[in-house]
């Protein structure tokens, strides 16, 4: 029967008295980790055995010092494949991937001769045998572990890459003071047949570890957004509310817009914001007479509402969509309370909703929002902002304040912050509001019947809860499945123990979720004033960075040429009011670069002369008239990244110098730029200016032929322009 190693070690404690874990490992030729293993498990038995520890520096050979010691040194071998009659260095230089070295040493050490007495060199050599110190010295190492190397053979070898130096751990041996022979391996388990014979009695029994975690049991793993949403779930049916059917994805806009009082040219009903479904693309089936209802509070008002006056149209209402938000689950609940007769009821919902939002690190086209609605008779803003700290308590959340905010279907609204501990910094945690008469009303509700409504997202308190900073490594295909295995059980009520994975964020993890704080900011602010806008029934505006009324009877043709010459993307809206449609040309010659950073909304309405600058970059308040919004813009490009400066502020003659080439035609301008470019970087000068967007608008628009020097400037010109409003 074979020995076991703790039982040799204590075999030869017992003969020796103390022992040595290298030596051991030399001598019975095991494993040193083996020897390691079972030092440690005979001192796991308690005081049998006294153990310790050391460190030393050992000389091993490199791989290459072992095919050495095997094969012999470099050197040796190329001695060894020179011929009685001499052997070319070429050829020599091929007998093994080291001859250059062997070669090198052989010719050191007086082994060969380079004979160049017949004209090409012949290795012939020297001697007639060989003493191969370095493999003797390394072999005995290796085969015997026996040093007979000087330090100075060691250094040298070491330097030739043939031999490390290494720091290896031993432990010295001794007998414990229970030192004893017999150490039988503790029984792990209590055995029937153990018990049926009694032989429990005189076994000894490993020490029950309670430290040690249960064997994870082989079974599936709930994702952390499923396991945060059966905490929130939890939190709404112990406050009594009942869960919304959620089980459609595709809403028509008629519910998901229409019946929340959210007027037909709102920005978010645009498809920049809204995934409208081709198939099937439209609804039909909706409670005509709730319908018509719906249609008059938005064009002429009522229950003391005077509606959005614009032409409400059923088409627009029978669009398909992927729902933009739970709430138009919660209009179709509503309306069908009304109908079957109200008491007051707390709703929630919890599920995926769509947006065809800017992807970026913490946003996808799509989140789960969560939903809360209450229905009750007299219910007043207080008893909202009270729900509220009740709510978010139990997600472990008590430090709250509300912002006034605006949402198109509640009134009063408010945006819901939070002052988070573990980031050190105020978050948006939600929005809510009480829902607008003008969208329960033609429901068929009481008068006196208040409804609250609030809505937060999953995926943010989970991202947040499990230290996740991308939203695609919570959702999406790139998931990490271990990461979902490994995601410790969900309690919202309970703050986070430090741990390494939520350490306090880096700097750039800080930057990161600064700048996300701003970019919701700026999301915020965006939503804000397409909202306000939208409530004065101007057109949607996508994310842009110049909005401009005009009149297409009389269209402001200054300011008009100076985009299109800065060649920035020009959008066009027409306000409801709007009587006369602008022509296509018009709106052609207008169109921009698609490409062009620069992007400005026309919206044409009927204001006459009075062109107007809505929103800028760099501007809080309206510019009304041409001529200012001239110099607005003017000022704009001087501000802006390509830095283009208005020749205007050159002396009088030199500026209407310039005004008097650029109306020249194409033709004889490009013999002045010519001209001017041999001296001067741009038109004017060092710099760019508006002089060179107008030449360059000249330009594109004809097919004359451009010099090399003017070809270069307008590309430069083109390129810098682009920029313009970066
Ligand atoms: O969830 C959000 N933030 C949040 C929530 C909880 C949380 O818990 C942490 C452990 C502490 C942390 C953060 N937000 C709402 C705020 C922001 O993240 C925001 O930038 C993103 N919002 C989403 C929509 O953005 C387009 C979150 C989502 C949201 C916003 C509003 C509603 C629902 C979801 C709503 C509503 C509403 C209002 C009135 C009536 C009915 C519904």
């Amino acid at each position: 029967m074979t020995v076991s190693l703790p039982e040799r070690i204590l075999q030869h404690l017992e003969a020796k008295g103390k022992g040595d874990s290298l030596q051991l490992a030399e001598e019975w030729k095991e494993d040193v980790q083996k020897i390691v293993g079972a030092i440690k498990s005979l001192e796991a038995l308690g005081n049998v055995i006294s153990v310790e520890q050391y460190t030393k520096k050992l000389w091993e050979l490199t791989s290459e010092g072992k095919a050495v010691a095997q094969n012999g040194s470099h050197e040796a071998v190329v001695f060894n494949a020179v011929p009685e009659d001499g052997i070319s260095q070429p050829e020599l230089m091929k007998v093994s991937p080291n001859a250059k070295v062997g070669f090198s040493k052989a010719m050191s050490a007086g082994w060969l001769v380079l004979d160049k007495s017949s004209g090409q060199p012949v290795v012939r050599r020297k001697v007639a045998s060989i003493d191969d110190a370095v493999r003797t010295d390394l072999s005995a190492l290796l085969l015997e572990g026996r040093d007979q190397m000087s330090e100075a053979q060691k250094v040298e070898y070491k330097k030739r890459k043939l031999l490390q130096e290494v720091v290896v751990k031993g432990f010295h041996l001794g007998k414990g003071p229970e030192f004893t022979l017999s150490v039988s391996k503790p029984e792990t388990d209590l055995t029937p047949e153990m018990i049926a014979q009694g032989t429990w009695r005189n076994k000894q029994f490993k020490d029950y570890n309670l430290q040690a975690l249960g064997a994870p049991p082989p079974c599936g793993h709930l994702h952390p957004l499923l396991k945060v949403r059966a905490e929130f779930r939890q939190i709404f049916l112990e406050m009594g509310f009942t869960e919304m059917p959620t089980n459609n994805y595709v809403e028509s806009s008629f519910w998901n817009f229409d019946a929340l009082f959210q007027p037909q040219q709102h920005p978010a009903r645009d498809a920049h914001d809204t995934f409208f479904l081709s198939d099937p693309k439209e609804s039909s089936n909706f409670p005509m007479e709730y319908l018509e209802r719906v249609k008059k509070v938005h064009t002429e008002g009522g229950y003391g509402s005077q509606g959005y006056g614009y032409d409400w149209k059923i088409a627009e209402a029978q669009k398909n969509l992927l729902r933009t938000h739970s709430t138009a689950v919660s209009a179709r609940m509503l309306h069908r309370l009304a109908k079957e007769g109200f008491q007051p009821v707390k709703y929630f919902s919890i599920d995926r909703v769509f947006r065809n939002e800017t992807l970026d690190a913490t946003h996808l086209a799509e989140f789960h929002q969560v939903e809360g609605v209450i229905a009750d008779y007299n219910l007043g803003l207080g008893g909202l902002i009270g729900v509220l700290y009740e709510f978010f308590k139990k997600l472990g959340i008590e430090k709250l304040y509300f912002k006034p905010a605006y949402n198109p279907y509640t009134e009063p609204s408010m945006e819901i912050f939070s002052y988070h501990e573990g980031l050190k910094k105020w978050i948006e945690i939600g929005n809510s509001g009480m829902f607008r008469p003008e969208m329960l009303l033609p429901m068929g509700l009481p008068e006196n019947v208040n409804i609250y409504g609030w809505g937060l997202s999953l995926e943010r308190p989970t991202m947040i809860k499990y230290g996740i900073n991308n939203i695609r490594d919570l959702v999406g295909p790139k998931v990490d499945l271990q990461m979902v295995h490994d995601s410790p059980i969900c309690r919202l009520d309970k703050e986070d123990e430090p741990t390494e994975t939520s350490a306090p964020p880096s700097s750039v993890e800080a930057l990161q979720q600064e700048w996300e704080v701003i970019e919701d900011r700026l999301r915020r602010l965006e939503a804000r004033v397409s909202d306000l806008r939208s409530r004065v029934g101007v057109a949607p505006q996508p994310k842009i960075d110049l909005t401009l009324f005009a009149d297409p009877e009389k269209p402001p043709h200054s300011v008009l040429s100076l985009l299109s010459a800065l060649g920035v993307k020009v959008d066009f809206h027409r306000h409801s009011t709007l009587r006369t449609v602008p022509s296509e040309q018009l709106e052609q010659d207008l169109a921009g670069r698609p490409d062009a950073e620069g992007r400005c909304v026309i919206v044409w309405a009927p204001v006459g002369a009075a062109v107007e600058l809505v929103s800028s970059p760099v501007s809080a308040v309206r510019v009304k008239g041409e001529a200012n919004v001239l110099r607005h813009l003017g000022r704009l490009l001087e501000a802006s990244s390509a830095g283009v400066c208005c020749y205007e502020r050159l002396p009088a003659e030199l500026a209407t110098q310039v005004d008097a080439w650029l109306d020249r035609d194409a033709a004889s301008l490009v013999r002045t730029l010519d001209a001017r470019l041999a001296k001067e970087q741009f038109l004017v000068g060092g710099r760019l200016t508006l002089a060179d967007i107008f030449a360059v608008s000249v330009l594109s628009n004809s097919k004359v032929k451009l010099s090399a020097n003017v070809e270069r400037w307008y590309q430069k010109c083109v390129k810098l322009r682009l920029s313009v409003f970066k």
